[in-house]
């Protein structure tokens, strides 16, 4: 213990009224520092009863019953570049995991009477979607769906969840995805109700008529923990907090106003509930979120660890600022009301901060599943209106490089990816144009429409040859 270096929010509320009505599940970091900070900031402005109870699926079980010795209760600090807002947070009532608790405990947690809402943050390939629809080919789907046995993927665990529900006489719920995937309510819904018409038509028909799925847009960077977070926070605070989180300052919910019975007050703590999300999903996928990934990889591979030491060379940051305005920006159906030039400007500054220390390897994973909301469905625009893409093109061939596991002076990359066995092959057994054709068959990441461009794979092998000449700062430069 040591004196505090800043001052903590302290939770004012009474947690003993708070009963079980939010389950969220895939609480991670960000869950800590986005939906739990409008949910306690809400309960700050107006004390309700709605608690949430924190699950997790996969890993994660010891640290769910380290939040449990806590009582629930942890820290999130806002940081700027040498500020840290603390905040307690206290809307957390219970904690369950299928391997601690069974996989029953998180169904009865889904069919209590006070449940209302479900939160997502199950990331992207949490929704074993392929082509917009449930992939029935996914393992773990096919696990779920075989009569015996408890289902272990999110998607599995809601649909049965429902099921008792429904068997129970029970009202249907909301279930709100929070990951960063466009049209992400009805990406979820789809994937649901195709579990759902597997067990049982009744099911879906039930589900479709008593249950929403709004779509959120959420935002708030938030890099994982390391040993050098946990201490910056042991220092402000003046005591280790195991379950604490840092993230960046601003914080930004966009949520479809579409319930199936109440909905928690986020408004209070600065959500805004609207009939039309698409426009500013989009616009926050395209220009943040793509962007992230174009650095992150071509950053990562020219030796950079992290975002804000990409926003430190100018070569970089013009490259990204390039990339939003002109060529994310003239895909967009931008929001009323929004400055799309000093979006960009706030982004930058926002990736500036050098607090975060926001990795970019940690960005870089999952490539498969994030380049086609991020990068390829803008391209895919560009192609249409004959518009040029060479930034876009390069983030496309910086992932194919990256993927080799190497950055450009050797240094080990690290591949996490659904697909990292497939990519693996394909970097051991060919490289250059060949490896650059294998990479392109890759249906999951690759339209067959626009892989039939010849245009596009004709960039794309021009994009990946030029890094490997050049490398990463030389092409970016020839193209500032
Ligand atoms: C990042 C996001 O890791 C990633 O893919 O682009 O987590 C990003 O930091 C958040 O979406 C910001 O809201």
């Amino acid at each position: 213990m040591s004196d505090p270096t800043f001052q903590v929010q302290k939770i004012p509320y009474d947690r003993s009224m708070l009963r079980p009505r939010i389950l969220h599940i895939g609480f991670g970091a960000f869950a800590k520092a986005h939906v739990m900070v409008y949910h306690d900031e809400a309960l700050r402005l107006d004390p309700t009863d709605w608690g949430v109870v924190a699950a997790r699926l996969n890993s994660g079980a010891d640290e769910l019953t380290l939040l449990d010795q806590a009582g629930g209760v942890f820290t999130v600090g806002e940081m700027s570049d040498d500020d840290i807002m603390l905040r307690e947070i206290g809307s957390v009532i219970r904690t369950l995991h299928p391997k601690r608790d069974g996989t029953s405990a998180l169904l009865a947690q889904i069919a209590d009477p006070d449940m209302s809402v479900i939160t997502l943050t199950i990331t992207e390939k949490g929704y074993c979607l392929a082509n917009g629809r449930l992939d029935l080919n996914n393992p773990g789907i096919e696990q779920d769906l075989a009569a015996s046995g408890d289902p272990a993927t999110a998607i599995g665990i809601i649909a049965r969840g429902l099921h008792l529900r429904k068997t129970a006489g029970l009202a249907g719920l909301t279930v709100l995805s929070c990951d960063n995937l466009p049209s992400n309510g009805r990406l979820c819904r789809q994937a649901i109700l195709d579990f759902a018409d597997r067990l049982d038509p009744e099911l879906a028909a039930w589900v479709d008529a008593e249950c929403r799925f709004p779509s959120s847009m959420v935002d708030r960077i938030t890099p994982a923990m390391t040993d050098q977070s946990q201490q910056k926070l042991e220092t402000a605070l003046g005591r280790p907090d195991p379950n604490g989180i840092l993230c960046e300052p601003f914080r930004q919910w966009v949520i479809e106003d579409s319930f199936a019975g109440d909905r928690p007050a986020w408004n209070l703590a600065g959500a805004q509930f609207v009939a039309e999300v698409a426009p500013f999903e989009e616009m926050k996928l395209r220009l943040l979120n793509g962007t992230h990934s174009f650095l992150a990889y071509l950053g990562a591979l020219a030796g950079k660890e992290t975002i804000s030491d990409c926003m430190a060379d100018p070569v970089f940051q013009t490259a990204a600022k390039r990339l939003m305005l002109e060529e994310q920006a003239p895909t967009l159906d931008v929001p009323a009301g929004i400055d799309v030039s000093s979006y960009g400007d706030a982004l930058i500054e926002r990736f500036s901060n050098t607090a975060l220390r926001h990795k970019t390897t940690q960005i870089a994973s999952d490539g498969s599943q994030k380049l086609p909301q991020r990068l390829l469905a803008p391209i895919r625009q560009h192609l249409e209106a004959n518009r040029a893409w060479p930034l876009a093109a390069l983030a496309v061939a910086g992932w194919m490089h990256y993927c080799r596991g190497k950055s450009e002076t050797g240094e080990f990359l690290p591949v996490n990816d659904p697909l990292a066995a497939r990519i693996a092959e394909f970097a051991t057994q060919s490289d250059g144009p060949e490896y650059v054709s294998n990479m392109l068959t890759l249906t999951a990441v690759f339209e067959t429409e626009v892989v039939g461009s010849q245009d596009f794979t004709s960039r794309i092998h021009a994009a990946y040859a030029q890094l490997e000449t050049d490398g990463v700062v030389k092409s970016l430069s020839t193209l500032s």
